[in-house]
């Protein structure tokens, strides 16, 4: 299998993640240096891509997840049994459409890096911000009760809205939360050994501790 990604690059990152917490091993071709072809792999030209060894290719991070977590053993973190999995893509979604793709969002409006790539709209970017705190908030209801967003497990919840949690950190659009839930979770979280690039990406740019 060979995932086609750009490094540092949100969507990787997540999949890269996930293959951690499997213990999958990746091997990866780095279309920043040469993205001769892509589009035949695909038409969207974005990253990342996977290629099954058959020749196949799968593109929607949050496919590639799936398809790594059910292709391998356990843990399987998309769920087991039906209840499991439908609470673990309810909170996924939440993490992802309020935190995840927003965090991305807000640092292309917000951060100089970026300013020679996208035309910015912070004002744009400054909508987002009250949408992801309302989000934050019933995510620490829900992690006073359990542990991780679902259960006493990591999942993949987990991972997708901590990582949009991080974007938004990282870019100072939020600032770490006060809540005690959220700055156990976030603890639990950046401590992992899969997070060691998320460890990483803080350090670079100087993100505040989170727990
Ligand atoms: N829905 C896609 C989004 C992929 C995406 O936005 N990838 C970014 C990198 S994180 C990208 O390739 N951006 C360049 C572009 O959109 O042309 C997924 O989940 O994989």
């Amino acid at each position: 299998m060979r995932l086609f990604i750009v490094p540092f690059a949100p969507n990787v990152l997540r999949v890269q993640i996930l293959a951690a917490e499997k213990g999958i091993a990746l091997e990866v071709a780095d279309i920043s240096l040469d993205h001769t072809g892509y589009h035949a792999i695909n038409p969207l030209g974005q990253v990342p891509a996977l290629e099954l060894d058959d020749g196949r290719i799968l593109t929607e991070s949050l496919t590639i997840c799936q398809y790594l977590d059910e292709t391998s053993g356990a843990p399987f973190l998309f769920g087991g049994d039906t209840d499991e999995r439908l609470q673990i893509a309810m909170w996924e979604r939440r993490g992802e459409t309020r935190l995840f793709n927003p965090g991305v969002e807000y640092g292309h409006h917000t951060h100089p890096m970026f300013a020679g790539r996208t035309k910015q709209f912070p004002d744009f970017a400054a909508t987002l911000v009250p949408k992801a705190e309302k989000a934050l908030s019933v995510f620490a209801d829900q992690l006073e009760r359990t542990p991780y967003v679902v259960g006493d497990r990591l999942t993949v919840a987990d991972i997708t809205s901590f990582m949009g949690y991080v974007w938004f950190v990282v870019y100072g659009g939020l600032r770490p939360s006060e809540r005690a839930s959220i700055r156990h979770w976030s603890g639990r979280m950046i401590a992992r050994e899969s997070m060691t690039v998320l460890r990483d990406l803080a350090t670079y740019f100087n993100m505040p501790p989170l727990d």
